[in-house]
């Protein structure tokens, strides 16, 4: 599905870090389609939300006070396969494992201060969209394109 979306967040760090341009250019480059882009610094309710099915987890706390920490970057992005891809060009979650090449491979160190998030499935995806553009997105590309779909 070429129409397939799927949420992306530069976290704090990555923001204070200047790695915005680099992140965007990766999917950019990829062929997948920016969709919805804002710079945001969410209240601690709304972290909470977002990370909900991880507060049990004994760093949730830690998790919401790096969250809210400073401004981060929500995006959409469209393509075939988002989800999944997106995941590999992020990289494992705990960067001592993400393989160089991938965005937390080749940014940063600490699971704790690992840059940037992305949806793990298609239905999360759904979700966490709603959740940080409530007011729908601009559809300015839902056809696949030429050059990058056959
Ligand atoms: P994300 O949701 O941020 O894309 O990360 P993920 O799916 O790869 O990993 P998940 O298990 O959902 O964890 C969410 C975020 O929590 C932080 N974390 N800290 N201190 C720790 O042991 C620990 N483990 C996870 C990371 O920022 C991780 O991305």
């Amino acid at each position: 599905m070429a129409n397939e979306l799927t949420f992306i967040m530069i976290k704090p760090d990555g923001v204070q870090r200047g790695l915005v341009g680099d992140i965007i250019s990766r999917f950019e480059k990829k062929g997948f389609f920016l969709k919805a882009m804002k710079m945001v610094q969410v209240e601690r309710s709304f972290a909470e939300k977002h990370y909900s099915d991880l507060s049990t987890k004994p760093f949730f706390g830690a998790l919401v006070e790096y969250i809210i920490s400073g401004p981060v970057v929500a995006m959409v992005w469209q393509g075939k396969g988002v989800v999944a891809t997106g995941r590999k060009i992020i990289g494992a979650t705990n960067p001592a494992q993400s393989e160089p090449g991938t965005i937390r491979g080749d940014f940063c160190i600490e699971v704790s201060r690992n840059v940037i998030h992305g949806s793990d499935a298609v239905g999360s995806a759904q979700k966490e969209i709603a959740l940080w553009f409530p007011d729908g997105i601009v559809d300015w590309h839902s056809s696949a394109h030429p050059w990058i779909y056959e």
